[in-house]
């Protein structure tokens, strides 16, 4: 079967998840198309079946804003017809969905079917989608694409509430490959990043607002007053500088690595302690999946789909968002006695597994069959 795959291609949540679906696919003898505006950070080789084509926008001067919608919905077009694609899976809702349900339409007009499967991620619909300026649009993408999924219940529930969606949705989880992360790392290989008695602590986003920083910084800061530790900022973002501002006032700039963004988050968590992750909003939390995989217990808040994903007490804890006590605490009776330390990994690791690569894409098959099936 051919797909074609839509995405963002950048270190966010929703290009990993549609970066590393292609390649398993491809691996399984599907020929994958990669459509959007360069290639995606984890697609490092292409081959005989995994493909990349670049959608690129001209500049007009008479142009404000450059409409990239445009230029996909015609890339969709050409990609579709010239490789025979049979079902077009797009990831995040704005501008893709809409993109996907344009270019099904001049593919219609021009004797061509097209199936349209749309993966909600989080943000389109529990922030950017849900602005007034953009609901009506993504209502529609929603309500007219053939197939959607969404990445945990709690996003199923909030895509119902805010857009009023009566439609099936059906939920696919995100995954990552278990048996890959711990064929590559023992635990013989933690603490390479620190002193022999330090701890090590992880945080990895995009540093947007909703990921609550200052609350990672601060909860450090408590863990720190109690047990010795170090804590690595992964990724980049605009509260970056917020968060080094408050480092430096707080004279704890010793104490913190920032990373920047990597392609190589398994290194960094084999050789971690505790994972945090005090999000406002999260529809999954695939970074704490990660972690998790490398038996990182995890310490976040009872968010959205946090809450299916880190199961309280059991593979770390989740708090309320803000409670920085509560979830300072809660990291710091883990990190303070080895057996239970050791019980929280490997409970970590036990949920993990709910969400290996081979149980994950068997669901992904099955929507390419039914998509196909549509008449
Ligand atoms: O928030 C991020 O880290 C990026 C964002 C994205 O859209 O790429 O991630 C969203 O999709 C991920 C993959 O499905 C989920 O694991 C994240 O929880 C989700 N982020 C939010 O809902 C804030």
């Amino acid at each position: 079967m051919k797909i074609g795959i839509v995405c963002y291609p950048t270190f966010g949540g929703s290009g990993v998840v549609a970066t590393e679906l292609g390649i398993e696919l491809s691996k399984k003898g599907y020929e994958i198309h990669f459509i959007t505006y360069s290639q995606p950070v984890r697609l490092d080789a292409l081959s005989v079946n995994l493909h990349y084509h670049e959608v690129n926008v001209p500049n007009y001067p008479l142009f404000k804003y450059e409409p990239y919608e445009l230029a996909l919905s015609s890339k969709l077009y050409d990609v579709v017809s010239k490789h025979k694609i049979d079902v077009l899976h797009v990831h995040y809702a704005i501008p893709h969905a809409y993109a996907a349900y344009m270019a099904k339409k001049i593919l219609n007009q021009n004797g061509y079917k097209i199936p349209i499967i749309t993966t909600l991620h989080g943000t389109d619909i529990t922030l950017v989608g849900n602005h007034p300026f953009y609901k009506p649009a993504v209502t529609f993408s929603i309500n007219n694409s053939d197939i959607v999924t969404c990445v945990s219940k709690s996003l199923m529930d909030d895509t119902r509430e805010f857009f009023g969606i009566k439609r099936e949705i059906k939920v696919i989880p995100n995954f990552v490959d278990i048996e890959k992360y711990n064929k590559n790392y023992s635990f013989s290989d933690k603490n390479v990043l620190t002193q022999v008695d330090e701890k090590i602590i992880v945080h990895i986003s995009n540093f947007r607002p909703l990921k609550r920083i200052i609350d990672v910084i601060k909860i450090f800061e408590k863990i720190n007053l109690k047990i010795s530790s170090k804590l690595i900022m992964v990724g980049d973002g605009p509260d970056k500088k917020k968060a080094k501002d408050y480092l430096r006032k707080n004279s704890l700039k010793n104490r913190v690595i920032f990373l920047g963004k990597t392609n190589q988050v398994d290194q960094i968590l084999c050789s971690s302690d505790l994972f945090l992750l005090p999000s406002e909003k999260e529809s999954f939390g695939l970074a704490a999946l990660e972690a998790m995989a490398l038996k990182v217990p995890v310490i976040s808040t009872n968010t959205g789909g946090l809450k299916e994903l880190n199961i309280n007490g059991n593979s770390g804890y989740t708090s309320d968002i803000g409670d920085i006590e509560s979830m300072a605490s809660n990291a710091i009776k883990i990190l303070s006695d080895k057996s239970l330390m050791n019980k929280y990994r490997s409970q970590a690791f036990e949920n993990a597994k709910k969400y290996d690569i081979k149980k994950v894409i068997p669901l992904y098959e099955k929507i390419y069959d039914e998509a196909k099936n549509i008449d």
